[in-house]
């Protein structure tokens, strides 16, 4: 092995960083896109587990979000009601309360403000916090006619927020547009006997989804749609097959949405489909085998998920026109999307889409490109940025040096995987 002094040798790695950092910068004006990585599901492994069902799980941004765990009390004759708080995405939590409530519902209008919906105890229908979460209060100034119970909530804007409920009956929304100071309720009978979800893309705009049916498992499905702020109520979708419960809505944006459907029936199990905003709405065939669908959420127009008691979560890669199972998720009733590559899940416990960061995409962006040849030089040269080895170490030799840049190099402009041969 030759000798190479240690200012030959630093000499040496100073023109080789030289020589890369060029290469990586002028190509990095070339444009290249890299290649991409995908997202993908994974079970949080610090997130609680719930031995009833996690129904609700909202995010005001990438990290900061709530999720509702409901747990069978000591001889398993009652629910209690957990809200647990995230401020790092998920990595950890912490248990904000312990209600003696089956907690269904929550959203929030900022990092202080928002509320959390029950379902089996019409004289608690409505929890709301200023303080995070810390502390909570029973919403006790809702009139008459008052909901049973709280099943979808949709935080409009920082003063307006719509909520539905029930499943069971009776089909009723209440609105606040004063941050919750003060309350407006509706009776949508006859158009529904039973409600779940709700989605407002404005203060006076927004859809219900449920069904008509004085027993919720031998309704028919329905989607309602207001745009005078609650006051009245047109059918937008009116079920034509018995034993269906419209239970929850998606858009993955203001065209395209997507209605899942509780099917109690022996026959097919389907969903809605809408993309002219909600104005119509297509049956779209999910199995041909009764489900019970409650969870849908979409990533963009061909990937998509689906959960409910059924237990499995299914996954299309083709807009639906195909369905496998999604190797992820129990009992999923709730997506909540914050981005096509950013996503969480609740049923058994908290499931969270994301991209998993891999040896050489330093930016964590889900592609290999320049920008990472720079940052890796950062980290080779000046021991600057986040060099973990686990995704900085590409020869996988247990330290940095040029030849962990050239291999990354290689990986962006050659599109060779890394290999890990030190
Ligand atoms: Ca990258
Ligand atoms: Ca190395």
């Amino acid at each position: 092995m030759p000798k190479v002094s240690k200012l030959g040798r630093a000499s040496l790695m100073i023109r080789a960083a030289k020589a890369s950092l060029f290469m990586a910068l002028s190509l990095a004006m070339s444009a290249d896109p890299g290649f991409p990585q995908s997202p993908q599901w994974r079970t949080l492994p610090n997130a609680p587990v719930s031995t009833g069902r996690m129904d609700d799980v909202f995010f005001i941004n990438p990290s900061l979000g709530w999720v509702l765990s409901n747990n069978y009390n000591s001889d398993s004759t009652a629910f209690l009601g957990d809200i647990w708080k995230t401020m790092d995405g998920g990595a950890t939590w912490a248990l904000q309360i312990t209600l003696n409530q089956y907690l269904r519902s929550v959203g929030f209008a900022d990092s202080l403000t928002g509320w959390v919906g029950t379902v089996f105890d019409p004289d608690s229908l409505l929890y709301h916090t200023t303080d995070g979460g810390t502390t909570w209060a029973l919403v006790q100034n809702i009139p008459e006619p008052r909901p049973l119970g709280i099943c979808g909530i949709s935080v409009v804007n920082d003063s307006v927020m719509y909520a539905s409920g029930r499943y069971s009956g009776p089909a009723r929304v209440i609105k606040t547009t004063d941050r919750g100071a003060n309350w407006t309720s509706f009776d949508l009978y006859p158009l529904a006997d039973n409600l779940v979800d709700c989605r407002f893309f404005s203060p006076d705009s927004g859809f219900v989804v449920g069904s008509i049916g004085a027993d919720y498992h031998t309704g028919y499905g329905r989607v309602l749609f207001t745009s005078d702020g609650g006051s009245t109520w047109a059918t937008r979708y009116a079920g034509t097959r018995s034993e269906e419960l419209c239970w929850k809505i998606q858009f993955l944006n203001r065209t395209t949405g997507y209605v899942s459907i509780e099917n109690f029936s022996l026959g097919p199990t389907y969903y809605l489909k809408t993309t002219d905003g909600g104005g119509t709405w297509s049956d779209e065939l999910f199995l041909n085998t009764p489900y019970e669908v409650q969870g849908i959420g979409f990533a963009t127009d061909s990937l998509g998920w689906m959960g409910g008691w059924g237990g499995d979560t299914f996954e299309t890669t083709d807009a639906g026109a195909s369905w496998h199972l999604a190797g992820f998720g129990y009992i999923v009733n709730r997506f909540r999307f914050l981005s096509d590559k950013l996503a969480y899940a609740v049923g058994e416990t908290v499931y969270k889409y994301e991209l998993i960061r891999v040896p050489g995409d330093l930016n964590g962006d889900g592609n290999f490109t320049a920008a990472d040849i720079v940052l890796l030089i950062n980290c080779v040269f000046q021991q600057t940025g986040e060099c973990d080895l686990s995704f900085t170490d590409l020869n996988c030799n247990g330290g940095l040096s040029a030849a962990d840049i050239v291999t990354l190099i290689n990986v962006v402009f050659q599109e060779i995987p890394v290999t890990c041969t030190p």
